[in-house]
């Protein structure tokens, strides 16, 4: 049996968590929060600092939790991933049987790279999209008419929207000049549509992301979208591009103006930093910017190679997360951005964390008996204060938040209003709901007392950068494979999401009535007759 599989809940350092768990640290004494205790709990990145005095952990706890990490190997798994270790898969179970390699296509700025076949794949990639952008800018690439694009549209859906769409949000304030990115995913067809009324065609160029080229809702908006090109009198050929598996049934470069390649050894959920992310960035806020954003990803994983847990802080996150799941039993993780530029990078850590960590069997495809993943959810601050801010507070169900922040704002513009900038009132609030959190406040009214001890965490960094960016996102993506490994299940699958694929099939038969749509799942079980009748469709 290979060594690295193991039950967490046997090692020696769970059973301890456990002890310690029946008296965790209080965060609503008095005197709880000192100076000492703030500055002590802080770990770095490059960039950002992780403030997490105000976890319901102490110095026992922290030490526990290494030897957790140390003896699930935490960093050794992680350093196994990096140089190609099959892990991607169930032992003694037909299962996907992949490499986990999305750090190597970031990994191009050191000499020796962890996985050099996957790295050079990913330069060579690199390579292609730089040509691209300079055939743009040069004019060597035009429409028709031989003008320049300025619109592009990304059609794609899971990680090839999520993830690229969170990215290009974020980073806006970086555009380029009369450069815009709009994204298509649904198959609802008003998405589509909604999209292209605003859109000059003859100026837009059409981004078709996916790994497979195989799925529903991706083929079905690309021809949505190349009816749309021809009704116009445009020809889709010179608008087109595809990001795809090499391969799969969309590697068709006679349909496309250019063609980018991504491998089936990233999964769709951690491709930001492949062509999947990589074309659209670079059309919107140009090639130097996407590499800061991939050197900032690529610090982080060399940082969260570091064994002691205090100067690794996705291997710390993790942790704190763990203790949080597993032995105080909270069931939900807020994430709460002081920033409104990551208003959809939750979206995209929902999917990240909950379609990796969201498994009830191990390694082994044994049922696993402690709780995987949390409910990941959360809202931009401070919008988020005037909603469910109240439920955090002095709700019934304690929730642990990870809040972000940054001390600048990305476009410089801001002004004293009543003393203060929006900036100031913005970080303010940040770091006032981090404490309230914790400590609570007294009051003889019951209706106004709040009872604090609800831990939370703070990642704060200068500015939001493509580096700062780049670092974000690794230290998520870090966060959750760290906490895979040591919970021993397979972070890198999703057969949960597979199901749905199936069953739409089968509904699809009966409502197109054409025998020649897939259906997987009997279609004439009664329930399927039965909703359908429901529905009003049979
Ligand atoms: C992510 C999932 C899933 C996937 C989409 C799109 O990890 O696998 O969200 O990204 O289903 O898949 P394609 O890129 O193959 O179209």
């Amino acid at each position: 049996m290979d060594d690295l599989y193991h039950a967490p809940d046997q090692l020696p350092a769970w059973g301890a968590l456990k002890s310690l768990a029946e008296r965790p640290f209080s965060l609503n004494t008095p005197n709880a929060l000192t100076p000492a205790r703030i500055a002590a709990f802080t770990c770095r990145t490059a960039s950002f600092k992780l403030l997490y005095a105000t976890q319901r952990i102490d110095e026992s706890t922290l030490t526990t939790l290494q030897e957790l990490a140390d003896q699930s190997e935490a960093t050794g798994q992680f350093l196994r991933m990096k140089r190609g270790a099959v892990l991607n898969r169930i032992v003694g179970w037909p299962s996907e049987n992949r490499q986990v390699l999305h750090t190597a296509g970031r990994d191009l700025f050191r000499p020796d790279p962890d996985h050099p076949e996957a790295t050079a794949q990913a330069r060579k990639e690199c390579d292609k999209l730089k040509i691209f952008l300079d055939d743009l800018d040069g004019g060597r690439i035009t429409n028709s008419k031989g003008e320049p694009f300025t619109d592009l549209i990304n059609v794609g859906i899971g990680g090839s929207d999520l993830g690229p769409r969170a990215i290009y949000m974020a980073l806006s304030a970086f555009r380029l000049d009369q450069r815009r990115v709009h994204f298509i995913s649904n198959v609802d067809p008003d998405d589509a549509a909604a999209v292209l009324r605003e859109l000059d065609l003859s100026h837009t160029l059409v981004n078709v992301v996916s790994k497979s080229g195989t799925t529903l809702e991706t083929m079905t908006n690309e021809e949505l979208v190349r009816n749309a090109y021809r009704r116009a009198g445009l020809e889709p050929s010179r608008h087109f591009l595809a990001v795809t598996g090499a391969g799969s049934p969309m590697d068709d470069p006679k349909r496309y103006l250019r063609t980018f390649h991504m491998f089936d050894y990233i999964g769709g959920r951690y491709s930001v930093t492949s062509m999947v992310g990589g074309l659209l960035l670079g059309f919107a806020i140009g090639y130097e910017n996407f590499r800061e954003f991939l050197q900032g990803a690529s610090r982080v994983d060399l940082a969260a190679e570091q064994p002691d847990i205090r100067k690794n802080l996705p291997l710390l996150l993790a942790l704190l997360g763990i203790w949080n799941r597993n032995f105080l039993n909270y069931p939900t993780l807020a994430v709460l951005p002081y920033s409104q530029a990551l208003i959809r990078f939750v979206a995209h850590l929902q999917q990240c964390d909950m379609e990796s960590n969201g498994k009830s069997i191990n390694r082994h495809g044994e049922k696993v008996n402690y709780q995987t993943g949390p409910i990941v959810w959360g809202e931009p601050g401070t919008n988020g204060q005037h909603a469910f801010y109240q439920l955090l507070h002095q709700g019934t169900t304690i929730v642990p938040t990870e809040f972000i922040g940054f001390l600048q704002n990305q476009y410089n513009e801001d002004l004293e209003i009543e003393h203060s900038t929006s900036q100031e009132k913005l970080v303010a609030n940040l770091l006032a709901q981090v404490l309230a959190l914790a400590s609570g406040k007294a009051d003889t009214n019951p209706n106004r007392a709040f009872p604090g001890n609800r831990p939370s965490s703070l990642l704060l960094a200068e500015r939001l950068t493509p580096g700062t960016m780049g670092e974000l996102l690794a230290i998520y993506e870090t966060k959750i494979a760290f906490q895979g490994f040591i919970w021993n299940i397979n972070s890198f699958d999703q057969e949960g999401v597979q199901l749905g694929k199936h069953l739409s099939g089968t509904m699809l038969r009966h409502l197109s009535g054409h025998p020649e749509v897939e259906a997987i799942v009997d279609d004439d079980a009664p329930e399927v007759r039965a909703i359908l009748r429901a529905a009003g469709l049979e």
